[in-house]
């Protein structure tokens, strides 16, 4: 081919410079979490466990009931299947100092920290009983009391939110620590990024909990992120992680232990992926095309975190019949709280005009 006259002739390849013989310079030392123990739980502890996880599993059938029956309006994200989660690891933290926040599957989390469930019942049927008054719903939880901060709808900002949280409890000294919670699919969100950039900088006392159930509506992990080993996330900004058996409560409040000993002792936040599997639609209205039912089956057969807790009751002399009484009681305290709702009334239409600012005009 003629060579084009306005091109001017290709310069010869500048020699190559020789390759240095000295190493990258090494990154300062970082220190490590212990690898986690699962936690050696007594009989009665289980029990507790074995108690709490089904309390969340009855409430959770019961508002898809009451769902379909139309007495939830709105959006309704069920927990069943990360029982596992909220117990393991909310049982392991300081009620009187301690801050959670979390997404918009947040009925596990009042649950697990021993909130009213008829309170929380009258919420997802938007009662004047609420915990919201009525006002929130099933995504809009609150309760300063409890230092329970939401329940969020916009996916990932619970993440800023915690942080926050966390600079509060570094700046007020208050020994507290915030758990944050939040999704695989929220793990992709620009500002969780910028949140751990300032959590690590600042050495703020906060756990970041990626709750990996293993889809983000109906997009699986591994067809949405690049980096799908979550709990490495933090590595950029020297944010340790440890990936946890998220369906064994064992071994997630082993991993809050070390967790919070990390935390406690000033050396910042902390990441931590447990990998879990929800069982049921991202809300109620999923149409599920994108996994089959075998994979739900699966999971439910060889990994449900409620089955594992029963087994290791019976491995400690705990009777079928016991265990049953159990669910017994719990469906109860279930269909107790659903009675309640129902008779509950709605909220007055003033009630449009409270909440709404902190100040008065
Ligand atoms: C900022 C923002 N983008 C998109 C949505 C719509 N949305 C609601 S839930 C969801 C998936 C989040 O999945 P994940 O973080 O894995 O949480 P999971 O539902 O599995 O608990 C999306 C995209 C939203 N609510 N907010
Ligand atoms: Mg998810």
């Amino acid at each position: 081919m003629a060579k084009s006259p306005s091109r001017p002739a290709a310069k010869p390849a500048p020699a190559k410079k020789a390759a240095t013989k000295s190493a990258p310079p090494a990154l300062p030392n970082r220190e490590r979490p212990d690898q986690p123990e699962p936690f050696d739980a007594s009989k009665d502890e289980l029990l507790q466990f074995y108690r709490d996880m089904l309390l969340i599993r009855r409430f959770e059938e019961k508002a898809g009931q009451l769902y379909g029956l139309g007495l939830i309006g709105g959006f309704c994200h069920l927990y069943i299947g990360q029982e596992a989660v909220a117990i393991g690891l909310q049982s392991a933290l300081d009620g009187d100092k301690d801050s959670v926040i979390t997404g918009y599957r947040d009925h596990g989390h009042m649950l697990a920290y021993g909130i009213d469930p008829k309170l929380i019942m009258a919420e997802l049927t938007g009662r004047q009983a609420g915990i919201s008054k009525g006002k929130g719903g099933s995504m809009h939880m609150f309760s300063v009391e409890h230092k329970f901060y939401g329940g969020h709808g916009i996916v990932g900002a619970q993440v800023s939110l915690g942080t926050g949280l966390g600079f509060a409890h570094k700046y007020r000294k208050d020994g507290g620590v915030c758990m944050a919670y939040f999704g695989d699919g929220a793990a992709n969100q620009g500002q969780v990024y910028e949140s751990f950039n300032m959590a690590e900088l600042w050495k703020l006392p906060i756990i970041f909990v990626i709750e990996n159930n293993q889809y983000a509506m109906g997009t699986s992990v591994n067809r949405s992120s690049a980096e799908d080993q979550l709990y490495r996330r933090g590595e950029s900004f020297r944010i340790p992680g440890l990936q946890v058996d998220g369906m064994d409560v064992l071994a997630v409040r082993g991993a809050a232990e070390e967790a919070l000993k990390w935390v406690r002792a000033g050396k910042g936040p902390i990441l931590l992926e447990l990998k879990t599997y929800r069982y049921r639609g991202h809300s109620m209205s999923d149409p599920a095309k994108y996994r089959s039912r075998d994979e739900v089956q699966a999971v439910r057969d060889k990994s449900d975190p409620i089955e594992h807790v029963k087994k290791l009751l019976e491995k400690q002399g705990v009777k079928e019949e016991a265990m049953k009484d159990i669910d017994k009681e719990i469906r109860k305290i279930v269909s107790d709280a659903a009675d309640f709702a129902e008779n509950s009334p709605e909220p007055e239409a003033a009630e449009l005009y409270t909440d709404v600012l902190v100040e008065t005009y």
